[in-house]
């Protein structure tokens, strides 16, 4: 299985140890050809090379966009050396056996990352590089591909152990590194033209994106982690700035998008809205008239959760909420936007990260979600579901009034983005109990209600907040249990999706206990 190497095509836009490989390859009598750029910068440091327009009998043509796009260097390319059809075609037309492709494609992604306009951009897809590393990677029988400059010393040791030639292994490995990268560079442009794309254009996504940040570690630190951007460059944790402190870890970036997605589901022309998490689960949300009403009340909800939490806003950042946040250890505040006020206080405390956006993240967007399980990848639409007033459904004798009303629908905004088993109480606006990630509703209930108990102590309050609350569930009650526990933590009004076969239990469970419930039709489990 071993072949020879006798005559190499390089094409490459990053020029990266170029000259030092042309050198070895003609030190083996290897013949060189090279394209425009590439084989300028050969010459120039003494060797001989072909220029492949030569090769084609076409100049390099619109642009260059038409440069290797032709049989002359396709066929050599593909031809299979054994087949006696394929042979007696290379020497009718003329064709040359190429036997190693060296190419490094136009800089799409960086050209991206730098801003570039929309034609730019477009310039920078490279049509010739991805079809000569496909054509070469499918003929790795007997045709050696190399696209990344970091595997040019391994080429080189090949070929001084195999006496010029490779092995089918080495080629073989070469061409599953070659797909890869076409791959990668075709998902870079598909998410990029996503992005180009309206927020709710129908699209197909692509979940292969570009690195943006190798992490120090993942969620523990004997976990490796990158950060990967889509380069949709939707509003969100993927396009923030970051302002001051360290750098984002894993843990850090996940709770600053469950932040930043949460509050947004509060439109800013309606009030002012905080959500602070911990471990992804937020631990008090409210809104308010002014952002450091919203975020007082927020932190009422669990004082103790929300040390070394990650606070969303939904308004920028102004000079009050500011010194508020630096009252307490706080890792990262994220919000659309900042004054030079409130960021003038933030530059006294270094480890706070700031991070400032263009814009709320549309909760109401389309896209995908995805997740790894052994041995594949689960995907599904994001739960962009959205309960209003008019999809609700009374179901009990009492209706609640439209206080109870504004705060039931709170509650289910907030619920959406606790981890199920999900129960959430709300009064005034504000989270004053939240259970999360239970595989019991009932002790969801329970631990939000204790925790309301908790903090009425530490308020010095006569009794729990929870008293007199509305109370969302994520998911139905499939027994009238869960609900008891939420009307004996105080709770007058409930939203749940409803559709248990007990519905009937539950709704005569909700009428003696007195409670107003009113049913979404619509569940967000989320976990
Ligand atoms: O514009 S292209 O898509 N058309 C082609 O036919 C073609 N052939 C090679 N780009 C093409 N290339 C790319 O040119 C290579 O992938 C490489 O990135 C670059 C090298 O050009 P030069 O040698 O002129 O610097």
């Amino acid at each position: 299985d071993l072949y020879p190497v006798r005559r190499a095509l390089l094409s490459v836009s990053d020029k990266t140890g170029l000259v030092e490989l042309g050198k070895a390859l003609a030190e083996r009598d290897v013949e060189l050809l090279s394209t425009g750029g590439t084989a300028r910068a050969l010459r120039d440091a003494g060797l001989v090379v072909r220029d492949v327009s030569e090769v084609t009998g076409f100049p390099e043509m619109m642009d260059g966009r038409v440069k290797t796009l032709h049989p002359m260097v396709h066929g050599g390319l593909l031809a299979l050396r054994d087949n006696d059809e394929h042979v007696a075609a290379m020497k009718e037309y003329g064709i040359g056996a190429i036997d190693l492709l060296v190419v490094n494609l136009y800089p799409f992604e960086e050209t991206v990352a730098k801003g570039a306009g929309y034609d730019e951009c477009i310039e920078n897809i490279d049509i010739g590089g991805p079809a000569m590393i496909r054509a070469a990677s499918k003929n790795h029988a007997f045709v050696n591909v190399v696209v990344d400059v970091e595997d040019y010393d391994a080429l080189l040791a090949e070929l001084k152990a195999n006496g010029g030639q490779t092995t089918y292994a080495f080629r073989q490995k070469l061409a599953q590194t070659a797909y890869a990268r076409t791959a990668a560079y075709d998902a870079a442009v598909s998410g990029w033209m996503a992005g180009q794309l309206g927020q709710d254009a129908p699209r197909r996504t692509t979940f292969a994106g570009q690195i943006a940040q190798p992490l120090r570690y993942g969620e523990n630190p004997h976990q490796t982690a990158a950060f990967y951007v889509d380069g949709s460059g939707r509003p969100g944790v993927a396009t923030a700035i970051q302002h001051q402190g360290k750098e984002l870890s894993y843990n850090n970036i996940n709770d600053t998008d469950a932040a930043f997605e949460l509050v947004a589901e509060f439109d800013p022309r309606d009030s002012a809205a905080c959500a602070i998490i911990k471990h992804a689960n937020p631990c008090g949300v409210a809104t308010g008239a002014t952002l450091i009403e919203a975020y007082k009340a927020a932190f009422d909800c669990d004082r103790t959760s929300a040390f070394g939490g990650i606070v969303a806003l939904n308004r920028p950042l102004d000079l009050e909420t500011a010194q508020e946040i630096t009252g307490i250890f706080t890792e990262v505040v994220i919000a659309p936007g900042a004054t030079d006020e409130a960021r003038a206080v933030f530059a006294a405390k270094k480890n706070l990260r700031l991070l400032t956006t263009d814009g709320l993240p549309d909760v109401r967007a389309g896209g995908k979600t995805v997740r790894q399980v052994a041995g594949g990848l689960l995907v599904q639409d994001k739960d962009n579901g959205f309960v209003g007033m008019d999809d609700l459904k009374v179901v009990t004798k009492t209706a609640p009034t439209p206080e109870q009303m504004r705060d039931l629908l709170f509650a289910w905004k907030v619920a959406k983005h606790v981890k199920s088993n999900a129960i959430v109480y709300v009064k005034n606006e504000a989270t004053v109990g939240v259970g999360a990630g239970q595989m019991s509703r009932v002790d969801s209930a329970l631990i939000a209600a204790r925790k309301a108990e908790r903090m009425a102590e530490e308020l010095g309050l006569p009794e729990p907040l929870t008293k007199g609350s509305a109370v969302a569930s994520d998911a139905f009650f499939p027994f009238p249990d869960g609900l008891l526990e939420a009307a004996a933590a105080g709770a007058t009004c409930v939203i749940q999706p409803g559709g248990s076969m007990r519905d009937d239990e539950v709704i005569a469970a909700a009428d003696e206990a007195g409670l107003a419930m009113v049913f979404t039709g619509m569940r967000h489990f989320r976990h």
